[in-house]
């Protein structure tokens, strides 16, 4: 029997702030929201999921470290780190957690210094522009990748 898949969802810098402002940018829904949707998917996918965020990159590069063979799958959506974090890619790569990046708003729209990501090129691919479905996506593209490489 298959066991059931393990999968951290991480959210970065000031996602907390979701559905307080910018709702034209990130809607008007919540990180409980955000949460609240993970959690049903998961259910959905027979998913452990575990969901954490935080302001702070060394947190962020800390709890990919420590899942290091504890967990199967990693959705994050790295917030403005994409853009700027060598350390977050490296977690990601040296680890080699199967990842799937999310972004809520499509980054290729905006400002030229979101186009880039740092941490795509060593995720599985990235989902970006879609809301906070979006999470619900990379769950289920995640759970279907690590049941195809199991
Ligand atoms: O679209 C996304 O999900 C982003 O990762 C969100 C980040 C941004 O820096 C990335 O370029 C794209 C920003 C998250 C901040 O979210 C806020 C929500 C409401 C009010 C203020 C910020």
């Amino acid at each position: 029997m298959q066991q059931r898949l393990r999968i951290l969802v991480l959210n970065g810098p000031n996602l907390n702030l979701l559905g307080r402002r910018s709702p034209e940018i990130y809607g008007s829904q919540t990180l409980a929201d955000v949460e609240a949707l993970v959690r049903r998917t998961a259910t959905e996918l027979d998913c452990e999921v575990e969901c954490r965020q935080s302001n702070h990159e060394g947190d962020l590069v800390d709890w990919i470290g420590a899942a290091m063979g504890g967990i199967d799958g990693l959705v994050i959506n790295p917030g403005a780190y994409t853009h700027t974090s060598v350390a977050l890619r490296d977690a990601i790569e040296g680890t080699a957690i199967p990842s799937l990046e999310v972004h809520i708003s499509n980054i290729h729209a905006r400002e030229d210094f979101r186009h880039r990501s740092l941490t795509a090129a060593v995720c599985i691919g990235q989902i970006s522009g879609c809301g906070i479905a979006g999470y619900g996506l990379a769950l289920r593209a995640l759970a279907q990748w690590l049941r195809e490489h199991a």
